[in-house]
């Protein structure tokens, strides 16, 4: 009958409809996104202008975001978004539900307070509307100005048993080009005289970098040398002291060819503030460091080929206490004058690959801590 086949008709448009609107709020529901301004947050030496929050220039101001939601429990993608037009990275601490989970997230300059970027971290939050995510600042140079947080359910562990097993050889790519005073790198010199690589290869044409950067001592929060960020490269540099925290690496970036006349704080670092990819150090010599020659603050690939080592506590340092996954292949190594190891890292999941050692140490000292280390 035509009437029961309209009732059928609509039954079905209704049917249809509450589908349609269930999978908007599945999709919608994949991320949160919480206001730095929000009134629910306690914020300390920071006020909100508008839209965002901004932190007066000093040490231990803070954004407490608290009735932060979240897509779900377990580890979420935490996406800051945020400008920085001061010159200059800015660290902050995060912490989350009470715990420190990066003591120092650096916030690079976005070129102006205007230009917003987005940083990503990973935490692990709790299926409620009552997490707090607190950023804090590290220094006397103050924080970023923070707009929001956008919490996304995408967020995964790094694997606690990395089954990674090399098959072939690393190679070294991108290939950097050579045409010396900076190369097809794009770059800026902030206040402190770092210089930041924003993408491209830096190539120094074999000229002189740090002298005016920092202090020689074992000080943390000097400001270092280069910031290379995501995908930029360095290459034929002299980095010379007091060389301050040397050169920043935050994934997908080949240093080549350069020499540290006298390591300061350290000589590399990969920062906390990208996740992982993967960092290439080639035929780099390191000379005279107090105690850590390339440190790993997060998740990632590091290959090293034919480097040299003369003197130095240890050449690669997963930062104590961390258990994330690393993978290091060590191609070629020199050192001499190593007093702990060659590799220390707290960590089950940091696995080391090596071949072609020439070390001072005895092989049974070539690896300290956690990790498990085979030749390949
Ligand atoms: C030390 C310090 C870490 C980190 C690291 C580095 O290990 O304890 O918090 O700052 O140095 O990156 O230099
Ligand atoms: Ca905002
Ligand atoms: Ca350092």
């Amino acid at each position: 009958m035509k009437l029961s086949k309209k009732i059928t008709a609509l039954v079905i448009i209704a049917v249809l409809a509450v589908v349609a609107v269930a999978f908007m709020v599945s999709v919608s529901a994949a991320t949160v996104t919480h206001e730095a301004e929000a009134s629910t947050n306690n914020l300390k030496y920071a006020r909100v202008e508008g839209s965002y929050v901004v932190f007066d220039a000093r040490k231990d101001a803070y954004d407490e975001m608290k009735k932060v939601g979240s897509p779900g429990a377990g580890s979420m993608t935490i996406s800051v978004v945020y400008s920085n037009g001061s010159g200059k990275s800015l660290p902050m601490e995060v912490r989350v539900n009470g715990a420190t989970i990066i003591s120092d997230l650096a916030f690079p300059s976005t070129g102006s307070w205007s230009t917003w970027r987005t940083l990503n971290l990973t935490a692990t939050l709790k299926a409620s509307s009552d997490n707090v995510v607190r950023l804090k600042t590290r220094t006397a140079d103050g924080g970023p100005r923070l707009d929001k947080i956008v919490i996304n359910g995408s967020g995964t562990n790094p694997t606690t048993n990395p089954t990674v097993n090399p098959t072939s050889n690393p190679t070294t790519n991108p290939t950097p080009t050579s045409s010396g005073g900076g190369g097809s790198a794009s770059y800026t010199t902030n206040s402190d005289g770092t210089i930041t690589v924003n993408s491209g290869t830096f190539d120094g044409g074999g000229k002189s970098y740090g002298s005016n950067i920092g202090n020689g001592s074992q000080d943390e929060d000097q400001p270092p040398v280069f910031i290379l960020m995501p995908g930029a490269n360095l290459r034929n540099c002299r980095i010379v002291p007091p060389a301050g925290d040397g050169v920043h690496v935050h994934g997908n970036n080949v240093v080549e060819n350069c020499t540290w006349t006298d390591v300061g704080e350290d000589a590399l670092s990969m920062r906390s503030s990208f996740e992982g990819g993967n960092v290439t150090v080639t035929n780099c010599t390191f000379n005279n460091a107090d105690d850590k020659v390339l440190q790993f603050n997060r998740s990632c690939t590091v290959y090293t080929n034919n480097c040299v080592v003369n003197t130095a506590s240890k050449f690669i340092r997963q930062n104590g206490g961390t258990t994330f996954a690393m993978t290091i292949y060590i191609n070629g190594f020199t050192g001499t004058n190593i007093d702990e190891a060659i590799v220390r890292s707290d960590s089950p999941s940091c696995r080391v690959y090596y071949r072609n050692i020439t070390c001072n140490l005895p092989s049974s000292e070539w690896w300290m801590g956690k990790l498990v280390a085979s030749a390949y």
